[in-house]
């Protein structure tokens, strides 16, 4: 009875001795028993690792306390909540974040002081969580934090891959890749939810059943493998919300082919039993390249079909009528990733629940929203339709019943236009008969967006014209944003410290918009002189970090010119690379006088390449052959140096943001959907080299062309540029530095040789001869500015104050306001 129940949780709270504690001493105790207990270590012997996992334990029970109020504060609100469904998460380390979020830094590190051991140094024990490729995946883990943070009731889905993004090792300038197995010594920021499974099931037929007069059609599966939840908190700033980010990971089924028992081959059937776990056991490495690989498509529908059980037990928890899914439920697809959420959600509701089918189609199209970062029609993921049919029979004919509507309504619209009908249609017939994972995410979402202005342009314009004239009112902009907690609170903790000096205030940190009030400031001469230390600083922990992976000793008086993110043409580090042989280049013609008015430069890139993209792999092989000239040559000394980091991941990214003077952004206008990386070092106080792309267009907005150096052709001088192009003038020192390379001044001639050729005439689709001269001229007006310091520190100041508008709180507010409709919910203190 309900009276018992309340005497026994009073009696299970008088047993507890309250809330765990965050004083120092408190803090001490629980770190030494999570030593002794839990790391099985003796408490009067333990080393830096050990002490991380210990302090992560304490951090752990923390949250969970926390974690526990807001889900039950979630129950009892019942608010509409949303999902959000991502293939990928770059969580990197979660401890500071953790400890910060939690509001229990120092605490944390005078307990450790007392024990004898520091900060920092236990922090960097942990290794990077990198379940994701480059920058779709990092949004989402900026998003879950300001989820978190600003107490909208929401949840992450995705997969629990035990490889993460494989570990890059140079060997002789190459690139190797290692496997991340990254679960090795424990994870203890995840939960194992032993008892949250489900089957999922995978191929079979579809059979026609008759039940009360009515078809229906049954899906009789021929592989069930089990899904397990292991959820990982999200704690919030400010707030005692913490969510959770749900990863699946697979397991065998006891009901996995029975057969194979009965017919006595044993150890057959457990190996293969085995093989349930390979779906969640691997990241695919690829940036935006689709291959209609079964494993991924079976990863796709395993992490849905978990998802989805596990949203509409909750749903069913307390609601009877499905109809009130669309009151209740916000459906995010990051991507067309986890689209097959879209006949999945269809086939529950007509095949299980018995719904008629406009009904059903009616709730689906309620509670989807679709966020696409794709530019190019040609990166749409598409997907084999005789894959799809073997692997999930039943969902290819929902998708055919859905096109076959979609079709309907079109011809209403558009009448037989039939090369716009076959253009818009989800079924692409040809050699390769496809599923446009794209068009059916489109036509089944109430919301489509682009990830900044321009983006969103271009899909109306472009990519999704067809869609954007029949339906403009589907389509909106939400422009990225990064977490400034990750970014610069736990990164860069003296620039927070400073930023709230000035300020008077911490409230930034949760108030972004506050941060312009730095503006103010800008040429206050005493600012000046703490911002410049700050940066210095952060530049002396950046050069350690070269020499250590390195063993290049660079100058601090150098601007630090960086380059990170993953390694594609489009992106054109190559065109870096170039720059930088044309510096090398004049400063060994120049005379021995005129080198003492060269401004020192360390050129700092890193990145990976997918495996199999051998024009990427050639870049960063280049990339060490120019740095094994340079930084050999004693003409040049300090004036020139040029350093590849390697195994960029987040935490690098960490080290290495705060300590930049300059970063590029050089995409080739109208190829970058956003980029975030840009965001970071804005706010970092970095000074950004870049071209009119992506989210850059509306950084120029908020900061001004003069506080930026800003090259090259614009998005629409693109498309006349590559219709000319090998008519186009290419500047002499372009030719000459590619002819360098190709004579093999940099050795390895004859590998390089495609690399040049792409380049060249014709060829150069990424626009690197066009752009070449503009790009140098901003390079030399970087160079100019920085001889100022006064001008350089007053740039780097509005930098930061106007990076406002590029905080993932207000990404967030805008999709809470405007997509989804939900309001925060928050768990009383
Ligand atoms: C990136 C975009 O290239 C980048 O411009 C954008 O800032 C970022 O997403 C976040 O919106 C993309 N990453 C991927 C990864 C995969 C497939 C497509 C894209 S687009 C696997």
């Amino acid at each position: 009875t309900s009276g018992e129940r309340t005497a026994k949780a009073e009696r299970m709270f008088e047993l507890m001795d309250g809330f765990l504690k965050n004083d120092p001493l408190s803090l001490q105790k629980d770190i030494l028993n999570h030593v002794e207990y839990t790391v099985a270590r003796s408490r009067f012997s333990f080393d830096d690792f050990e002490a991380y996992q210990a302090l992560s334990h304490c951090i752990r029970d923390r949250l969970i306390e926390r974690w526990h109020d807001t889900q039950l504060h979630f129950k009892r609100k019942d608010p509409k909540r949303v999902y959000f469904l991502s293939l990928e998460y770059l969580m990197g380390r979660s401890l500071s974040n953790s400890i910060i979020n939690l509001g229990i830094r120092d605490q944390c590190a005078d307990a450790l002081s007392q024990l004898g051991f520091e900060f920092e140094v236990v922090a960097e024990q942990e290794g990077d969580a990198a379940l994701g490729n480059g920058g779709l995946a990092r949004l989402s883990a900026c998003q879950m934090d300001s989820l978190a943070t600003m107490d909208f009731p929401a949840w992450g889905y995705g997969l629990r891959y035990q490889y993460g993004l494989f570990r890059q090792v140079i060997l002789d300038g190459f690139q190797h890749e290692q496997p991340d197995y990254w679960l090795n010594f424990g994870n203890p920021w995840e939960i194992e939810r032993v008892h949250v499974t489900y089957p999922v099931k995978f191929y079979g037929t579809v059979e026609e059943e008759i039940l009360n007069e009515e078809k229906y059609q049954v899906w009789i599966p021929g592989e069930m493998i089990e899904a397990v939840a292991y959820d990982n908190p999200i704690p919030g700033y400010g707030t005692r919300n913490t969510i959770t980010l749900r990863l699946w990971a697979a397991k065998p089924s006891n009901q996995h082919d029975m057969e194979a028992y009965n017919t006595g081959d044993y150890i057959d059937a457990v190996v293969n039993r085995q093989r349930a776990e390979t779906i969640s056991s691997i990241l695919y490495p690829d940036d935006r390249s689709h291959q209609g690989k079964e494993l991924r498509l079976k990863q796709q529908y395993f992490f849905v079909s978990a998802s989805l059980q596990d949203i509409i037990r909750r749903f069913k928890d307390v609601h009877k009528d499905l109809s009130q899914f669309p009151d209740k439920v916000a459906l995010q697809l990051n991507d067309t990733h986890p689209a097959l959420a879209i006949p999945e959600v269809m086939r529950v509701l007509v095949d299980e629940e018995h719904l008629g089918w406009n009904k059903a189609f009616d709730i689906t199209c309620k509670i989807f929203s679709f966020t696409t970062h794709t530019v190019q029609a040609e990166a749409l993921e598409k997907i084999p339709v005789d894959l799809l049919g073997s692997l999930l029979p039943r969902h290819l004919q929902i998708i055919y019943d859905i096109n076959s509507y979609f079709m309907e309504e079109l011809k209403k619209r558009i009448g037989l236009d039939y090369n716009r009908l076959s253009r818009m249609s989800i079924v692409e017939e040809g050699a390769v008969k496809s599923i446009r994972v794209a068009n059916l995410s489109l036509f089944c979402s109430h919301t489509v967006n682009g990830v900044s202005k321009l983006h969103s342009e271009l899909l109306q314009t472009r990519v999704f014209k067809d869609f954007y004239e029949l339906w403009p009112e589907k389509f909106q902009y939400k422009t990225n944003g990064v977490t400034q907690r990750r970014w610069i609170v736990v990164s860069n903790p003296n620039l927070c410290a400073l930023i709230s000096k000035w300020l008077g205030t911490e409230s930034w940190i949760r108030d972004i918009d506050l941060l312009m009030g730095l503006r103010e400031y800008a040429t206050d001469i005493s600012l000046h002189q703490e911002w410049q230390m700050v940066r210095r600083v952060n530049k002396m922990r950046l050069a350690e970090y070269i020499e250590a992976t390195s063993g290049l000793k660079v100058s601090l008086d150098a601007m630090f010119d960086v380059q990170i993110k993953r390694i594609h043409e489009y992106k054109r580090q190559l065109l870096n690379i170039l720059g930088i042989i044309h510096r090398y280049d004049c400063i060994k013609n120049m005379a021995k006088d005129d080198r003492r008015k060269v401004v020192p430069r360390v050129c700092i890139i890193g990145g990976k390449a997918a495996p199999g993209y051998e024009m990427a792999k050639k870049i960063i092989k280049l990339c060490h052959a120019v740095a094994e000239k340079i930084n050999n040559d004693s003409d040049v000394g300090d004036l020139l140096k040029l350093v590849f980091i390697p195994d960029y991941n987040v935490s690098v990214a960490e080290l290495v943001i705060p300590g930049a003077d300059l970063s590029q952004h050089i995409s080739t206008a109208g190829h970058e959907a956003s980029g975030t990386g840009s965001m970071k070092f804005l706010m970092n106080g970095c000074l950004l080299l870049a071209t009119a792309d992506g989210s850059t267009v509306e950084i120029i907005e908020e900061i001004g062309e003069d506080n930026m150096f800003l090259f090259g052709a614009k998005v629409h001088e693109v498309p006349t540029l590559r219709e000319k192009g090998s008519t186009i003038k290419v500047p002499l020192q372009f030719a000459r530095v590619v002819r360098m390379v190709r004579d093999g001044y940099f050795g390895f001639q004859d590998y390089f040789k495609s690399l040049c050729d792409r380049v060249e005439g014709n060829n150069d689709y990424y626009l690197l001869g066009s752009d070449f001269e503009s790009y140098l001229g901003a390079q030399a007006a970087a160079d100019k500015a920085f001889t100022d310091k006064e001008k350089w520190t007053r740039m780097s100041i509005l930098s930061t104050a106007g990076s406002g508008r590029f905080s993932s709180d207000r990404t967030i507010q805008d999709y809470a306001e405007k997509t989804w409709g939900i309001e925060p919910c928050r768990c009383p203190l």
